[in-house]
Order: C-alpha cells, then sequence, then structure tokens
C-alpha cells in the first residue's frame, strides 16, 4: 500500500468527532516534511474580538505566541499592521512570515488547516455564514460601546441573535451548527458566552447554545486554555 493511500485509509478510521481526516493528512504530511509552522498571534490584552481565535489555536493543540499588547504601546505598533487593526496572526514557515489580519480570514485559515470546516464547499459556506453573522454580532456589541447603548444592546440584539443560533441548532438537529463535528463557529458561538453577565441564567433560555458551550468548553484542550488564560482588560 502506498504511504499516502494508508494515510488516508487511517484518517478515514480515525475521523472520530474532534479529529477530521483532512486535519490528521494535513499533520502527518507536515511533520514528514518538518514544516510546521510557528504562530505569533497579536491582540490587546483583552479578550473582547480576539479570544474566538486563542480558543481555535488551543484546539488546534499549537504553540503561539500570545502577544498581548498594551494599550500605551499600540500607538507605535499600529502602523506595522497590515491595515492599522488587530488582531494579525504571523505564520512562520521556514525563513517566511506571513501575516494575516482580519479575524475571520484567521479564523477560516485556521480552520481549514485544523479541521474545523465541513466536508464540502457548501458546509464550509454555512460555517463561514455563522462566522460572519457573530463577527456583526461583534461589530454592533462595539458600536453600542461607544454610544452608550449597550442596555439596549444586551436587552434586544443580543438575545435576538442567539434566538436565531438556538433556532439553527434546533434545524441542525444534533448539536454542532453545521453538519454532524465541530466546526469554527460553534467555537466562536461558545467564546461569543464570555460576554454574558448571569450566563447560567440567561443560557436557559437557550438551551441548545448552552450545550453546545458545555460542550466546546470541556474539549480538553479549550478547557485547558480557559483555566490558564490571562484575564485581560475585558
Ligand atoms: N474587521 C476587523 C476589525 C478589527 C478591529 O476592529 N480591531 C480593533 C480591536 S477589536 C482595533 O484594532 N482597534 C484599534 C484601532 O483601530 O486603532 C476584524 O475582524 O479583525
Amino acid at each position: 500500500m502506498k504511504t499516502s493511500t494508508f494515510l488516508l485509509f487511517l484518517a478515514i478510521v480515525l475521523n472520530v468527532q474532534y479529529i477530521s481526516a483532512f486535519n490528521l493528512i494535513h499533520f502527518l504530511q507536515n511533520l514528514f516534511r518538518n514544516e510546521q509552522p510557528t504562530y505569533k498571534y497579536t491582540y490587546f490584552d483583552a479578550r473582547l474580538r480576539g479570544e474566538f481565535i486563542r480558543f481555535i489555536l488551543s484546539y488546534a493543540g499549537v504553540e503561539f505566541e500570545d502577544n498581548r499588547v498594551k494599550g500605551e504601546d499600540w500607538p507605535s505598533l499600529k502602523p506595522t499592521t497590515p491595515f492599522g487593526q488587530v488582531p494579525v496572526l504571523e505564520v512562520k514557515k521556514g525563513s517566511k512570515v506571513t501575516e494575516i489580519a482580519q479575524s475571520q480570514a484567521i479564523a477560516r485559515y485556521l480552520a481549514n488547516e485544523f479541521g474545523l470546516y465541513g466536508r464540502n464547499n457548501l458546509e464550509n459556506a454555512v460555517i463561514d455564514m455563522y462566522g460572519a453573522q457573530l463577527g456583526d454580532l461583534f461589530d454592533a456589541f462595539s458600536t453600542s460601546f461607544n454610544s452608550n447603548t449597550t442596555l439596549s444592546f444586551f436587552t434586544e440584539v443580543w438575545p435576538r441573535n442567539f434566538q436565531f443560533f438556538e433556532d439553527r441548532l434546533n434545524k441542525n438537529g444534533n448539536g454542532f451548527l453545521v453538519g454532524k463535528r465541530l466546526s469554527w463557529a460553534d467555537i466562536y458561538l461558545s467564546q461569543m458566552t464570555d460576554f454574558i453577565q448571569n450566563k447560567d441564567e440567561f443560557l436557559n433560555k437557550f438551551p441548545l447554545v448552552k450545550a453546545l458551550d458545555k460542550k466546546v468548553r470541556s474539549i480538553p484542550k479549550i478547557a485547558d486554555w480557559i483555566k490558564r488564560r490571562p484575564d485581560g482588560d475585558f
């Protein structure tokens, strides 16, 4: 049997809930070529928009430099980033460093690398759709924060969106947002619950989101990150 056939066979056999065939093949290929990239993740010393990427990096089980920029250092760093904003992920392969800005682009790259996508392009598009909705929700949170309207945001916009996700989980019917396995959108949705005060009470109204959140946070590598992550500013 050719090595690639054997690896494919092994990957299919091991294609359990949290390990996709793609993930395993990719990992083994990189291992044999000794081309494991290294990661430097730059964001503020906060959770906010950047934390879900830390969840994904933790899930991936890769070492990453968690570069937390202090407010006073931001003005000098800002012009060195691709679009004057964070998060930015630097991926170093050999001597080549590639910077990825835009949280959604970072998430999609990591999802492709570490098997957090679906089984085909259609599933991937739906996963990206949920990611984009969560990104919009975070934007709305940011706007409400800057205009001192967080109260109405958390009483109207936030529960409306959680109801959307509850309905979508109900429609998919198996505890994940898309297909039958974990995707980057599931992780993003779970991490968003970091921002809820009285989380238990709030999530009681959204039992499927609550169950997904529990499942994500009990994945050992994510649980470990949650245990050791710094508090940060927000
Ligand atoms: N669409 C971008 C938005 C990035 C963004 O708004 N970053 C904020 C922090 S959450 C930032 O860098 N603010 C500082 C600034 O703009 O100077 C993404 O999803 O990454």
